[in-house]
């Protein structure tokens, strides 16, 4: 097990041992290669021991009981956030709310935040590659409010056009959504200049990091993000982990997006008014071991260090992308620049189906995605129903995409013949 933020050195093999499903293999003796990490990634040995361990020493609920446990409870758990905080950089863990996923952090800026800012003829603007999370609750929100939804439009290799962008800001939107990096091109966005020039107009940003929190150092006040959403099972941590960051003085403004335990100052059967942030987010009982596994998490990526993983990631995609390019009938989406393709990437292997392709590559135990990746636009956009596509995690090596390439000959092979 790793210990501290590693040299240029990193045996990213041992890095691989500590993840004990990367160990397993198939009836042939294959060993699993997990290239689905954009949808969920696989958790190390310290992420399962701390859950374990929270449930053997420390479980109560939280905030609540006046004994010991209930106290140690309360503490892991709000340890746990500073440790959120600190990750992004955010400048106090007040400001960082946990939810279950980038989805339920996108859905309660939209709710609150959005119900109380939205009004009729106002415009939010979306992207044309964003996720269906950080879509459709803008589009719930639009239709509630009678406000307009529009999308920025993509360059040919998969980047937003930024004069399409700048021209949308012209009509002086309320609210800006895009994604940090995309789940279905890799597209890194350039989220700086992309907030500045958002508050220039006036507007709020809604910043997706579900694909670039787990991947590259993100800083929200270098950043300058309003918010930031982001899934903790992306990230190492448990499934149902996720955080949404807000400034303080935006989420402060904010009503409950929902109501109940937890969440109050005071209740009388006419009236009730609200705790201060973070807790009139966190309604009831949170999910209290997950988020300490998400700290868990948080800290084995830190003793990696995330410039170090950011630079394995960018040296496994720029060698799958040369690979790729060698393979017959294979058309990747996506910039061709690797300095801005993160480690997302979808394909077609000439008119072999995508769920084809992913299921010849699972008999060789290589997993993969195929599908719209919840970006129905986007492949509207790319005129296809689908792609194939692998992602790159720390814990992913050279032999892994090796072992890519060569379930994709077999691919070519099997619908040649
Ligand atoms: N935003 C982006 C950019 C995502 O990639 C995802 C999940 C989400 C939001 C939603 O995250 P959730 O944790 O709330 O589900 N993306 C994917 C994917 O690419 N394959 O499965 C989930």
């Amino acid at each position: 097990m790793i210990t501290s933020a590693m040299g240029s050195a990193t045996d990213w093999t041992e890095v691989r041992d500590d993840f004990p499903i990367l160990s397993s293999v198939n009836a042939r003796g294959q060993r699993l290669v997990y290239l689905d990490s954009a949808a969920s990634s696989q958790k190390p040995i310290s992420v399962i021991e701390a859950l374990d361990r929270y449930y053997r020493e420390t479980n109560a609920n939280i905030h609540r009981g006046v004994y010991d446990l209930s106290e140690r409870a309360t503490a892991q758990y709000e340890a746990a956030r500073a440790t959120v905080a600190d990750f992004i950089n955010a400048a106090s863990p007040r400001e960082v709310i946990f939810v279950r996923n980038a989805t339920e952090a996108i859905n309660l800026v939209a709710q609150s935040w959005g119900r109380r800012n939205i009004g009729a003829g106002d415009l939010i603007v979306v992207t044309t590659m964003d996720h269906h999370s950080n879509i459709v609750p803008w589009q719930l929100l639009a239709e509630e409010r009678g406000a307009r939804v529009a999308a920025v439009r993509l360059t040919p290799d998969g980047q937003l056009d930024l004069d399409h962008y700048r021209g949308l800001l012209a009509e002086q939107p309320k609210l800006v959504a895009f994604p940090h990096v995309s789940n279905g091109l890799g597209t890194i966005n350039p989220a700086a200049e992309m907030i500045r020039l958002t508050h220039d107009a006036g507007a709020v940003v809604m910043l997706d990091g579900a694909q670039s929190v787990p991947h590259m150092p993100v800083d929200v006040q270098a950043l300058d993000a309003d918010f930031l959403a982001f899934s903790g099972h992306k990230m190492l941590g448990p499934m149902g982990s996720g955080a949404l960051y807000g400034k303080r003085a935006l989420l402060e403004a904010m009503p409950p997006a929902l109501g109940g335990g937890g969440m109050i100052r005071k209740v009388t059967l006419e009236q009730s008014t609200w705790a201060d942030v973070p807790a009139r987010f966190e309604a009831g009982t949170p999910a209290v071991a997950d988020a300490v596994g998400l700290g868990a998490a948080i800290e084995y990526l830190q003793a990696v260090g995330m410039e170090h993983i950011a630079a394995h990631e960018r040296a496994l995609t720029a060698r799958a992308l040369e690979a790729l390019r060698e393979v017959p009938d294979l058309t990747i989406y996506g910039p061709a620049d690797p300095a801005v393709h993160a480690g997302v990437i979808s394909f077609t292997l000439g008119d072999i189906h995508p769920h084809d392709v992913a299921a010849i590559l699972n008999e060789e135990n290589v997993a993969v995605r195929a599908g719209h990746h919840c970006c129905q636009p986007l492949m509207q956009w790319l005129g296809v129903p689908a792609t194939t596509r692998a992602s790159f995690y720390l814990y992913n090596v050279d032999e892994d995409i090796d072992r890519l390439l060569s379930a994709l000959h077999r691919a070519r092979a099997i619908f040649a013949a």
